[in-house]
């Protein structure tokens, strides 16, 4: 089954900022609590948008969030240094985001992540920038899971990310990652798929449709993983439905259960 990763936590969100700078723990409770009881898997915390106070912020996050997680938790830095702090300080084994193949942070994760127990999202990343083909998208995939095979993080531990860039200003940018989806599970069926939507309807009107179908086309090409605002109940509806339809969803049984609990709708 599609695995979501809540992303609200997130300190560039207007009100999840001033909570984070008053340390309104209520709030962040509350919130938490929601994406958990919408059906998050995962709970991605990052704290990157107060500059020069990310260390104490993820510090009161986890402490804050913890006590009432009943998901483990996505921690989310461009920062080694923060990952493996926050790693230090985690009950349930985490995901880690990120990784990446851009030198400075390929060499720090590394051997922060030799030998550790844990789910690590792999972005398809490198010192040249974003991806300009499927292909592209594809050898920094093999580069992924091989170098991350080689220090014994099993295939079925990594979430690839291969970085969705908006179809407005090129409209070759959806089938180009749909390509590099269908490419990378044929070559890697046990690695997971995950990432970021909203990038594709960046610049266009009416995002939510966008996204929306563009999620059920990545999920027909193996994404089995998103990271996405669980309370967005017309995303979470098209995920559970497109679920079913590929056949991950036994007897109907979560679609059904989605209906009858009011979440699913016509
Ligand atoms: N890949 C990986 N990790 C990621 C991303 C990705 N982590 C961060 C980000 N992208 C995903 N998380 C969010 C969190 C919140 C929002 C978007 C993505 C969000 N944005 C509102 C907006 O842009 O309109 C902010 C509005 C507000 O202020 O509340 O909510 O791609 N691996």
């Amino acid at each position: 089954m599609f695995e979501v990763i809540g992303e609200r936590i997130n300190t560039s969100r207007k009100l999840v900022q001033a909570a984070v700078a008053e340390r309104d723990a209520d709030y962040i409770i509350d919130d938490v609590t929601k994406q958990q009881e919408a059906g998050a898997n995962y709970i991605d915390v990052n704290a990157g948008a107060r500059i020069g106070h990310e260390k104490e912020d993820m510090t009161w996050l986890l402490d804050t969030i913890q006590p009432i997680a009943t998901v483990p938790l996505t921690l989310d830095s461009p920062d080694p240094a923060i990952l493996e702090m926050a790693f230090s300080m985690v009950e349930k084994t985490p995901m880690i985001n990120s990784i990446s193949l851009e030198k400075e942070r390929f060499d720090a994760m590394m051997p922060f992540l030799e030998g550790k127990e844990c789910k690590v999202i792999a972005l398809c990343m490198d010192d040249s920038g974003m991806p300009n083909s499927s292909g592209d998208i594809f050898g920094r995939a093999k580069t992924l899971v091989e170098e991350l095979n080689r220090i014994s993080i099993p295939t079925a531990a990594i979430y690839l990310d291969p970085l969705v860039q908006p179809i407005s200003t090129d409209s070759t940018k959806g089938v180009m990652v749909l390509d590099a989806v269908r490419a990378i599970k044929a070559e890697y069926p046990e690695v997971h798929i995950t990432g970021g939507l909203s990038n594709i309807s960046y610049g266009l009107p009416q995002r939510h449709i966008i996204n929306r179908t563009f999620v059920t086309l990545m999920m027909a090409a193996g994404m089995d993983s998103a990271i996405i605002d669980p309370l967005d109940k017309k995303i979470m509806a098209t995920i559970r439905t497109s679920d079913m339809l590929l056949g991950y969803d036994d007897f109907c049984m979560e679609f059904l259960k989605g209906v009858r609990a009011g979440a699913i709708e016509s």
